[in-house]
């Protein structure tokens, strides 16, 4: 009788998750067609740990190849989100849908802004082509680590040209998110040390492209040299990353660094490296998938939770109860 019932409840869980995932497909295709209520609607999925990924539809799994992940970071306040909104210009003008999603509670793409950033970003707001997402930390930097990587797949996924990525570079989780795109661009400031400093934070290794932004300001030269300098004594690699100087407020020099990313990007079109990049993120997207739904059906298991009680109770060691459930369940 028992049997039967879990059975029944079995099948029902099915049933609802078949529909689930009928759902999800639909917005994923509905996404990919422009309809920005779907996509808004597939990441606060994505926010409440739906796993939106498991329901790709065939046909655009292919497509988020032809797509550019860009990762943009440095210190808070260097320039990273006007920057980013002169990229945005630079691509639109060469007609690419382009999606930005700003990982900084601060950042002026999330409201937090000050005027003149607000007044641009509607001006993005009313370009159908251009998607801008923000993604608050909310403190918890874990919930990040799992929601911000998946958003940037779904992006690719329906079909935008460039993906731009924004966080402050501070801390290995932000660190860790930007350094896997295509791309990585550390914004720096004429500031003395401020090179240290991103040396310091692991940044000088996840470089694909240098930016010295606020070039209007003293201190450019020195800052080129300590980067030149933290390069040569680097490990030579493939790519020596350029350095850029650019007045991201006035638009000065973003278009060397239009061209800077077109030339990192046939590089790694040219050297095969741009698969490398891909394949380490289908493989970490997987890994993190397998140990996470792992943990939630264990969770969830009759087994798990029995022993888990026998734990509290004293009845048995931890580490011995923990071997059973995983007897258990390999036995299944
Ligand atoms: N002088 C000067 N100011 C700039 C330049 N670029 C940006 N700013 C100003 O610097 C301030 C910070 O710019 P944001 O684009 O918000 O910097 P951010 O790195 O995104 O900041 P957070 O997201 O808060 O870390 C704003 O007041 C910008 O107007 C520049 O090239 N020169
Ligand atoms: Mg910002």
């Amino acid at each position: 009788m028992v049997h039967t019932l879990s059975v029944v409840v079995f099948l029902k869980r099915n049933t609802t998750d078949m529909e689930e995932g009928d759902k999800v497909a639909d917005l994923f295709r509905r996404a990919d067609r422009g309809d920005r209520s779907a996509l808004a609607r597939l990441i606060s999925l994505i926010e409440r740990e739906k796993e939106v990924l498991s329901f790709v539809p065939e046909g655009l799994r292919t497509k988020g190849t032809n797509s550019y992940l860009i990762g943009m970071t440095g210190a808070p306040g260097a320039g990273k989100s006007t920057l980013t909104d002169r990229l945005i210009e630079w691509y639109r003008r060469q007609d690419d849908e382009v999606a930005v999603l700003a990982i900084d509670p601060t950042s002026p793409f999330s409201g937090g802004a000050i005027l003149g950033d607000r007044v641009r970003m509607q001006s993005h707001a009313l370009d159908s082509k251009v998607y801008i997402r923000s993604m608050a930390t909310r403190g918890s930097l874990g919930g990040l680590a799992v929601a911000v990587p998946i958003t940037l797949r779904v992006l690719q996924l329906v079909s935008f040209d460039e993906v731009i990525v924004e966080t402050v570079g501070v801390g290995q989780v932000e660190v860790d998110i930007v350094g896997s795109s295509d791309s990585t661009i550390v914004v720096l400031n004429p500031l003395w040390g401020d090179s240290i400093q991103a040396n310091k934070a692991g940044l000088l290794e996840i470089a694909d492209v240098f930016v010295i932004n606020k070039a209007d300001r003293d201190g450019v030269r020195q800052t080129r040299r300590d980067l030149d300098a933290m390069l040569d004594l680097s490990e030579p690699k493939k790519w020596r990353p350029p350095i850029i100087e650019t007045v991201a407020s006035d638009g000065q020099g973003v278009a060397e660094l239009g061209s800077a990313l077109a030339a990192h990007r046939a590089f790694l079109v040219d050297s095969g490296e741009i698969n490398r990049k891909r394949e380490k993120r289908a493989s970490e997207e997987f890994t993190k998938a397998t140990l996470r739904l792992f943990e939630r059906s264990l969770k969830n298991s009759g087994d798990f939770v029995r022993l888990h009680q026998s734990v509290k109770e004293g009845e048995i060691e931890p580490t011995r109860a923990a071997q059973e459930v995983i007897d258990k369940i390999l036995r299944n």
